[in-house]
């Protein structure tokens, strides 16, 4: 059912049915669109806040990027009918709105495009949907080829419905100059200051064609009328009405009748997207309505595509992997660090994180953004809850709620920025904050880490406030007293690597505070939190540990486990008690789980995760930053490459036809979530929640790099120190580190630790300093059997 092709640059599925939700997604920093192997979108664009251009049919409610989308007939997307005008039959392309079974069916997903190839009843399908780099619109290429081998009188009819834009205006026309159809409206409000706000917004949508069609329709009834959109009845007239909308709901419907010998094709380009006025739309359609335009644009994209690239290749024995790691990993982290989610307040924790992906595609990116973030910290040292990015931006859904981890991200991503670059430089910049006051980004991470050791208990344990990691676990601290002890955890670790970068940085007494700090918590931890055999994961304002033992549901919870061994709490000796329980409470066909059981009922003392679904998001699914965390812990621990790998390669959909069609979704991105409560729920477990917007894929690729292949910067150089899972006996690596390229051959053989030879000659120890930029280093590594 599912086949990369192109040398792993496209992914090919051969059915609309058997993963119906199955996507592709394309972006620019202005836009994104997700579109479904049978044609239902999800679109995008930035204004500056998000906004639609083509809507649901009735009035939609404005929210940020939801897991598991529905999908329904009159959902928006991007269609095209064909009739045969002799026999009357009728199919549409890719899947919906006919639903008519194909005689062959290919939806291709590629790096840079999104393409169908449907044939029915002797007729070829063949659309295309590409992206500008730098404006909003989609380009639409359909081709439509006889392929019956007898002439055919077929109409054409794309169909890319509109919807409901408001319910104070809209409308909707066909524009002979623009040779398309325009629809208006004007954003509903009703505060005067809002009116100035929304003056400039590209309330219009429009749908334009290269080749001037024979018929159209603007109105969505007129389109559809009694037949549905199975049959609508506009396609049972011998032309579309060419009727307009006025207050009612817009569409865009254009027809050509064609007479086509055996053999014929033509091909059509449009533009589909928002402007705000009709010259806007001209510009549109100069810049890019065009085959030269199209061919010139869709290289253009492909290069903004290809600086995305990463900074590693693999081969290793399972192509499926080195397919997904080379090809689609990096690009989803390049996603993240290029465009923030698309939302002009990423949550701070995320903005750090999507960030941290960055260092392995344009670390100036990440540069950019410490300094950025850091000039919001607040007066007390805190970090906001989202980092605002665009001028008159606020603080929207969840940032409005306090949340107390967000100064843990700092060192957390720092630690990668200056593994990668080596840039102790960043540290001495001054940054001025809207407060007025200025401190080095040194001073700034200090007074944040303050903060985060200060923000404790009389017992020593972290805050919780209305939630921490966890968003919706509000009700922990609401009334000021809860405490979280994966904050508490997390605090030490972000305190530890802090007293790192103290001591590179000659500062031994602050480095001895820190280190302090962080003792502290981890004894506090173990004081009140440690269960027998696992770490709780916190206590209420009324005082009740939980994710304890003689919890029925919630028992035990990843994220806490996790945090004690990367920032010491956790003894050797409570690990290896730790690990089998993870093993037995957490482990599912699908990934590991973030906690378990599941809660079936609302707790009062936890909060909102416990109403979530059974296994969806954070209730006991196998939420996927959680496990990635998991995973960069067991390669810190060393000696746990077998346990790390299985769960990263679990990340990934596939490779076995059964996996996919359980997860739903094609192996080009990770998303946020797959159903949990396996024991519970077994027949949704596994189910992909389809959202490519997760903090998970910068951690993954980091345990890519620096813990599967052991490629991890310092400060002068470069350590090598692989952990092939044992079924491996080598990998072939190639990893572009400070400007130069290192191609290892990495294998196993009777050394007793990793030796690394350059040249013939073994080095003193597995690690490269005095990396030069431009060089190629070729280095054989040999590892312990
Ligand atoms: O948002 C994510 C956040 O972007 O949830 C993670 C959190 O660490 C990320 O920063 C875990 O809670 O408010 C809600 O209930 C939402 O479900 C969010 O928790 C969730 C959204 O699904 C967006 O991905």
């Amino acid at each position: 059912i599912l086949r990369p092709t192109h040398n792993g640059d496209r992914y090919e599925l051969t059915s609309p049915t058997v993963m119906p939700k199955a996507a592709g997604f394309l972006w620019n920093q202005k836009m994104m669109v997700q579109i479904t192997c049978r044609g239902y979108a999800i679109a995008q664009f930035m204004q500056p806040e998000p906004a639609k251009y083509a809507h649901a049919p009735n009035l939609e409610a404005k929210t940020f990027m939801q897991p598991e989308p529905n999908y329904y007939a009159h959902h928006p997307g991007r269609f095209v009918y064909i009739k045969d005008e002799e026999s009357g039959h009728l199919f549409s392309a890719p899947h919906e709105p006919v639903r008519a079974a194909a005689d062959r069916f290919v939806f291709s997903a590629g790096k840079s495009d999104v393409a169908w190839a449907v044939e029915s009843n002797g007729i070829r399908v063949e659309m295309v949907m590409g992206l500008p780099t730098q404006d909003v619109a989609e380009l639409w290429t359909i081709k439509v080829t006889n392929v019956s081998g007898r002439p055919r009188r077929i109409s054409v009819t794309p169909y890319f419905p509109i919807g409901y834009k408001s319910w104070m205006n809209q409308s909707a026309e066909w524009n002979s100059e623009l040779v398309g159809i325009v629809a208006s409206s004007v954003t509903p409000y009703q505060k005067a200051a809002e009116y100035f706000k929304n003056k400039y917004l590209k309330d219009k949508t429009y749908f334009i064609c290269e080749t001037t069609p024979d018929s159209w329709e603007a109105n969505q009834q007129n389109f559809e009328g009694e037949g549905g959109l199975h049959n609508p009845s506009g396609l049972q007239e011998p032309q579309l009405s060419c009727g307009d909308a006025r207050y009612e709901t817009p569409t865009a419907a254009v027809q050509y009748r064609l007479a086509l010998k055996a053999g014929d094709e033509r091909e059509y380009r449009f533009m589909f997207g928002p402007a705000y006025d009709e010259a806007e739309i001209q510009t549109m359609r100069s810049r890019y309505l065009s085959k030269q335009a199209f061919v010139r644009t869709a290289d253009e994209y492909a290069a903004y595509m290809a600086r995305g690239q990463g900074c590693l290749r693999i081969e290793t024995p399972d192509k499926d992997l080195d397919n997904f790691v080379n090809n689609w990993l990096p690009r989803q982290v390049y996603y993240h660090g290029d465009v923030n989610r698309l939302t002009t307040d990423p949550q701070t924790r995320n903005y750090l994180q999507d960030n941290m992906g960055m260092n392995f595609i344009k670390p100036e990116v990440t540069r950019k953004a410490f300094i950025t973030a850091i000039s919001q910290q607040e007066e007390s040292g805190a970090m906001p809850d989202g980092i605002l990015l665009a001028e008159g931006a606020e603080l929207k859904y969840i940032n409005q709620i306090p949340h107390t981890d967000h100064c843990v991200w700092l060192p957390v991503t720092l630690e990668v920025y200056l593994a990668e670059t080596g840039d102790y430089g960043l540290l001495k910049e001054k940054v001025c904050s809207s407060n007025g006051d200025e401190f080095t980004v040194f001073e700034r991470f200090s007074r944040a880490m303050d903060w985060l050791l200060r923000l404790r208990d009389e017992r020593g344990l972290s805050y919780i406030a209305q939630g921490d990691w966890c968003d919706p676990m509000n009700m922990v601290g609401y009334k000021g007293r809860g405490v979280s002890g994966w904050l508490t955890l997390a605090t030490a670790f972000a305190a530890n690597l802090w007293a790192n970068v103290c001591e590179h940085e000659g500062k031994t007494d602050l480095a001895q505070r820190y280190r302090a700090g962080a003792a502290a918590c981890n004894e506090a931890a173990n004081k009140h939190l440690w269960d027998g055999d696992w770490f709780a994961r916190g206590i209420t304002d009324d005082n009740v540990t939980f994710g304890i033992q003689k919890d029925t549901e919630g028992r035990i919870w990843l994220n806490p486990q996790t945090f004690a061994i990367l920032s010491g709490a956790a003894a050797k000796e409570q690990i290896s008690r730790i690990l089998p329980q993870v093993d037995e409470h957490l482990n599912t066909p699908y990934g590991i789980q973030m906690f378990a059981p599941p809660f079936t009922k609302m707790r009062e003392d936890i909060g909102r995760v416990t109403q979530k679904a059974i296994g969806s998001a954070e209730n006991a699914a196998v939420y996927n930053h959680a496990g990635v965390f998991f995973v960069h812990s067991l390669y810190t621990l060393g000696g746990e490459q077998d346990r790390a790998y299985t769960l990263l390669r679990q990340l990934i959909p596939g490779p076995s036809d059964a996996d996919y069609r359980q997860r739903g979704q094609l192996p080009i991105y990770i998303p946020n979530y797959y159903r949990g409560a396996w024991k519970e729920f077994p027949r949704t477990a596994g189910r992909s929640s389809q959202l490519f917007n997760t903090g998970t894929v910068s951690w993954v690729y980091r345990c890519f790099i620096e813990g599967l292949c052991g490629l991890r910067g310092d400060a002068e150089g470069l350590t090598i120190k692989p952990q092939l899972p044992s079924a491996w006996n080598s990998i072939k690596v190639t990893r572009q580190f400070r400007g130069a390229t290192f191609h290892l051959d990495i294998r196993r053989a009777d050394v007793d630790k990793v030796t690394v030879r350059q040249s013939g000659n073994a080095l003193p120890e597995p690690r490269i300093t005095n990396i030069k930029a431009g060089q190629v280093y070729q280095l054989t590594v040999l590892v312990p059997q």
